[in-house]
């Protein structure tokens, strides 16, 4: 189902000063030039899918000359954003027409058997990374102005005349990035594929480390808040990149919408602009991103700077929110909460669980800001919203937690009440054992959401299931032949996409990149 905010005349709220200070640290992008590996082709087979075979070094290339209706698919050897340069000469007679070529670009190899014009998703089709090009001199260098995400690239000669053929040469790709070295302490452990995992998950954060922590490099490429939470605990484990944290945190606080609350997202290009999206739960996570910041960095300026900020999406919450039994009141099939995008999820007691959750992380920035009464406000408060998780939304017969009016049941109530320990540890174990055993119909779809999952095993003890859980999922996806994980995957369905097709699904997406984060905080010598 579409899901999307539009504001007609949307206001907003500025802190000159916070945007100041988010320009300032705009980072520099580092630059790698990395060269095409080696030429592929790929099949589509009715019974496994699309099937990849390799077709040699790249250096057969030089024997190759292209006319009208040929293709070649060149494979990098890995995830690359960054820009494609290559130069195309001529054979034959003198060209007497311009060379017309499509390039598509393919973070996995099946998105190049994907017909774009089969395209009937609900995001833009302008996401589906394809490119036409008139070359009317030749030979010409070429060097593509928009930066691409992409494994793949596939060349298409759509036509040059029966004159001339082309060829290709010193075909290769700037990639870049603002992430720096990896200078975190490295997983330690001896298992291959946690290996490949925390490398993975490495890779996909540093991709998507650019003029700010973007969600994915292929689509939505622009900063996220919920996704910002995910990236910068990982970043402290890697990068260690603070300045870029900082920097996000100043653009969501320097401009909000009118009342104060913070937008979902945020556009840097052409200029600094919040989204007109706001997300309960990811401007509640707010205080969770800047405790995680200051713990991280020990910035104490910055923290007492932002820290009205987070209690401002707290109290907005608290005061215009709540219905009358002390739980947030439902919103029902708006885009108001994000959780995860399982189909027909309800938020409402999810929404209250990320509540509580955020006041915890709310209450210790009050502390370290010295700020008494609000310390005392949250932590009585925080209990009424705890008893009233449990009086409403706690069904005995199922012995799970129900969501909204039809009482529905789902992973994502489960686990966030978990996270927010609203029963106490071994109640929330046995919860998540029953959960495993009734495996509710609305499932979980994101890493995002896998990524609270595993980490509410962790919270309750069940640090070696929550281990296998992290093997099996991610692990899948390096099966898959991943070297950068994925936005969206479910193990038995490869069709799930929350846009109504896989052709934008993104396949370099930082709400992925947490393994390296739970690898490198719990398990360093597995
Ligand atoms: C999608 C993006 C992004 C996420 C939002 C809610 O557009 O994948 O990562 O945070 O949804």
């Amino acid at each position: 189902m579409p899901a999307f905010s539009i504001i007609e005349n949307f206001k907003v709220q500025t802190n000159q000063e916070f945007l100041d200070k988010a320009a300032a640290l705009e980072p520099a992008l580092y630059e790698e030039t990395v060269t095409a590996k080696r030429l592929v082709t790929v099949t589509a087979d009715a019974d496994n899918g699309p099937v990849l075979h390799p077709q040699g070094r790249i250096d057969a290339l030089s024997d190759m000359a292209f006319q009208k209706g040929d293709k070649v698919i060149i494979d990098f050897g890995a995830h690359q954003t960054g820009y494609l340069s290559f130069t195309a000469t001529t054979q034959g007679s003198h060209y007497d027409a311009p060379a017309f070529l499509k390039l598509k670009f393919a973070e996995v190899f099946w998105e190049l058997t994907e017909d774009a014009d089969e395209y009937n998703g609900w995001l833009s089709r302008s996401w589906i990374q394809e490119e036409w090009l008139h070359l009317r001199i030749l030979p010409d260098t070429v060097r593509l102005p928009a930066r691409y995400a992409f494994r793949y690239l596939q060349i298409e000669v759509i036509d040059t005349s029966p004159k001339y053929a082309l060829k290709f040469e010193q075909i290769f790709c700037t990639s870049v990035s603002s992430a720096g070295k990896d200078q975190g302490r490295p997983y330690q452990g001896r298992d291959e594929l946690l290996k490949e995992i925390d490398k993975a998950s490495v890779k996909t954060l540093k991709e998507c480390m650019q003029k700010v922590f973007e969600d994915g490099v292929k689509r939505d490429r622009r900063l996220w808040l919920g996704d910002l939470r995910l990236q910068a605990r990982t970043n402290y484990v890697t990068f260690q990149n603070y300045d870029l944290v900082k920097r996000c945190l100043y653009l969501f606080a320097g401009m909000t919408f009118k009342d104060g609350r913070m937008s979902a997202c945020f556009f840097h290009e052409p200029q600094l602009q919040a989204d007109d999206t706001y997300l309960l739960d990811y401007a509640l996570l707010f205080a969770s991103v800047l405790w995680d910041y200051y713990e991280a960095s020990g910035d104490t300026e910055t923290m007492l700077e932002l820290y009205p900020a987070a209690a401002e999406q707290i109290d907005i919450c608290l005061n215009t929110m709540m219905d009358e039994n002390h739980t947030v009141s439902d919103q029902g099939e708006a885009f108001w909460c994000f959780l995860d995008w399982g189909e027909g999820l309800n938020k409402q007691a999810g929404a209250q669980a990320v509540l509580i959750y955020s006041m915890r992380f709310a209450i210790r920035l009050a502390e370290a800001a010295k700020d008494e009464r609000r310390v005392r406000q949250y932590a009585s408060e925080i209990e009424i919203l705890k008893k009233a998780a449990r009086e409403q939304f706690w069904d005995e017969t199922q012995g799970m937690f129900v969501s909204g009016s039809m009482r529905q049941v789902s992973w994502a109530s489960q686990v966030w009440m978990v996270l927010a320990e609203v029963l106490d540890q071994e109640q929330s174990r046995q919860l998540l054992l029953h959960t495993r055993r009734f495996h509710p119909a609305v499932r979980m779809v994101t890493p995002y959401m896998y990524h609270h999952y595993i980490d509410a095993l962790i919270l309750c003890g069940e640090e070696e299931l929550a281990l296998e859980e992290l093997k099996r999922f991610w692990g899948g996806m390096i099966q898959a032949g991943a070297d950068t994980f994925w936005e969206v995957y479910d193990p038995d369905n490869r069709q799930e996409s929350p846009y109504g097709s896989t052709m934008v699904n993104s396949y370099c997406h930082a709400w992925s990149c947490t393994p390296a984060y739970l690898l490198r905080t719990f398990y360093r010598h597995k």
